[in-house]
């Protein structure tokens, strides 16, 4: 039996100065793979990661695709004589990819047996499962329900795992009984280090190198990603994690972060670490030994967090070690600026009062911060959405914390995605870029209106800051050249949009 994961190729907006859409390791894929092996699966184990060739053209539909086209893709399932094709889907906006190559794979093979997983379809298993060309899908984490599959498909027994639906032939569909719980990996210790032999790891570093990077922060050259714990005992309105990993905190222990780390520094050279955790320093203790482990590497590995910290667990002393230890800059998760907002309408257990000590450590040390935070949601004043944004602004004033705001956006799989669908908080005029809910309190446009007013004080704020110094002229200036093409992007745009609002007001304005 041969397993073919696949990781499809992106779907990009394809204009003349768009920015590299993001590249990295498939560690999801990886891990399965992984386990798959520990486990003694008896099958041979492929990984195609369809971007790789990086590549663009356009689909039938008309559609930029960034990697290899639907023809390569079809021709590479047909070659590598797969059972089993596994795809995997991360980001909702990808969907289409995803079963774009589900039907591929059944076009390349229609024998082969197609598996989806990842966090759209994690959200929406019942829809996807309908897809003719998709025949089982696996919710949340892969590991042990992909063996139980492939064991139960192998032996020919009917597939019968928690978490796994499937169409069993045109008229039977395998649901999971609602009255079991899904189980999440209890020790995910137990999980190996992912099989990062089965990809090209160089290609990966190749192309994060020349602009593909997910994180274009990042000043190293052979850059990669950790995950060292999963699941979020939070229930941030707007967050989908919990339907891949749960609510439960599940860390690995710091032995084998560490071990990780050397392996990686070990086989493949890596120079920088992100850790991407969707609660990284949930443990403060935890935190703290990881980086002790760190300040015993013979040399500094550089690494960041930009997927959001807390920011109500820190000390001066903290701090100054996480800067030690190599930390190029950290990001806290605020969300807003209220604690009404936060306790009421986030749902985050965050405690505000303690996040601008954290930020006056980070200022003395010297260690960049930056902040995420988000408007637009519903239950939110206007006061309330413009006091995040202003007070956004002068925390970047007065600690240099560098301010990134988002419109909220209903991902599936979340509660605000139920709120705005059971309200009908649509905004009619939602697309790319703008806000998406509208309520009685704020309207699409004035959120659109008042995140304009944000980018322009922001950049003014970063064109002060760079000419205060020779550190902050030449820091500003790696950035700029790092994120060129998203610059000349945003500028694209800017003109475009300027151009069309001009044409609008001139008919408008026609007698
Ligand atoms: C790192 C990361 C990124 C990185 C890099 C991603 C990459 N590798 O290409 C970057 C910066 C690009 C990124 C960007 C964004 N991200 Co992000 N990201 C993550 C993060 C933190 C980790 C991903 C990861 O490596 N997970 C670890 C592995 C082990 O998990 P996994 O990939 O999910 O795989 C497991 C299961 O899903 C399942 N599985 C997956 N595939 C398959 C396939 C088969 C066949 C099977 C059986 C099972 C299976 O089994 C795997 C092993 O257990 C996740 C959150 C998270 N903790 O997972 C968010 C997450 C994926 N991101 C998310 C979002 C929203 C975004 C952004 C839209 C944010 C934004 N506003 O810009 C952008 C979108 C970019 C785009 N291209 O459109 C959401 C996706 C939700 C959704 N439905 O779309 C997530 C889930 C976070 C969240 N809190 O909701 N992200
Ligand atoms: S946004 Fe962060 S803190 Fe909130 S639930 Fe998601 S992962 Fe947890």
């Amino acid at each position: 039996m041969k397993l073919l994961f696949v990781i499809p190729s992106l779907l990009v907006s394809y204009e003349e100065f768009s920015a590299p859409p993001y590249v990295s390791l498939p560690l999801g894929v990886l891990s399965m793979a992984a386990f798959l092996r520990a486990q003694n699966w008896p099958g041979e184990i492929e990984v195609y990661d369809a971007r790789l060739s990086a590549r663009r053209s356009t689909n039938e539909k008309g559609e930029s695709v960034f990697g290899d086209s639907d023809e390569e893709v079809e021709a590479h399932i047909a070659a590598s004589g797969a059972d089993i094709v596994g795809i995997t889907n991360m980001f909702t906006s990808q969907f289409s990819r995803a079963l774009r190559t589900a039907e591929l794979a059944k076009r390349a093979s229609p024998n082969c047996i197609t598996v989806l997983g990842g966090p759209h379809v994690s959200a929406f298993p019942e829809a996807v499962i309908e897809e003719p060309a998709v025949d089982f899908v696996v919710m949340g984490e892969g590991e042990e329900r992909l063996l139980h599959l492939l064991d139960d498909l192998r032996e020919g027994s009917r597939p019968s795992i928690q978490g796994v639906l499937g169409s069993l032939s045109d008229k039977e569909l395998l649901r999971p009984n609602p009255k079991v719980r899904i189980r999440f990996i209890k020790e995910i210790d137990d999980l190996p280090i992912p099989a990062y032999e089965l990809v090209d790891v160089e290609r990966y570093f190749h192309l994060q190198s020349h602009g593909y990077s997910p994180r274009p922060r990042e000043w190293g050259k052979r850059a990669v990603t950790l995950i060292t714990s999963r699941g979020c005992p939070h229930q941030c309105v707007f967050c989908s994690i919990q339907t891949t990993m749960g609510y439960k905190w599940r860390p690995h222990s710091v032995d084998y972060v560490m071990r990780h780390i050397h392996y990686l520094r070990e086989n493949y050279g890596i120079d920088f670490i992100h850790f991407e955790d969707d609660n990284f320093s949930h443990d403060p203790i935890r935190y703290d030994h990881i980086i002790e482990g760190l300040l015993t590497l013979d040399t500094v590995i550089p690494w960041d967090t930009p997927n959001g910290i807390r920011g109500d667990t820190w000390t001066a002393e903290r701090v100054r070690k996480t800067k030690q230890s190599g930390c190029q800059y950290l990001t806290v998760a605020i969300e807003s600026t209220s604690q009404r907002v936060l306790d009421k309408v986030v749902k985050k257990r965050l405690d505000l009062s303690k996040v601008s000590a954290f930020m006056s450590y980070c200022r003395d040390e010297k260690l960049r911060l930056n902040a995420f935070y988000v408007i637009g949601l519903p239950g939110e004043t206007w006061e309330e959405i413009k006091g995040t944004v202003y007070t956004s602004l002068r925390y970047y004033l007065k600690y240099g914390v560098w301010p990134t705001v988002s419109i909220a956006m209903p991902l599936p799989g979340t509660e605000l995605h139920e709120i705005v669908s059971r309200h009908g908080y649509h905004n009619p005029e939602d697309g790319f870029g703008r806000g998406v809910i509208e309520t009685p309190e704020f309207s699409g446009r004035k959120l659109n209106r008042l995140y304009k007013q944000f980018i322009i004080l922001k950049t003014l704020i970063f064109v002060a800051r760079t000419f205060s110094s020779a550190a902050e002229f030449s820091y500003s200036a790696r950035l700029l050249t790092r994120f060129r093409r998203s610059v000349a992007e945003t500028l694209y745009f800017v003109v475009k949009g300027l151009g069309r609002q001009t044409a609008r007001t001139a008919e408008r304005t026609q007698p």
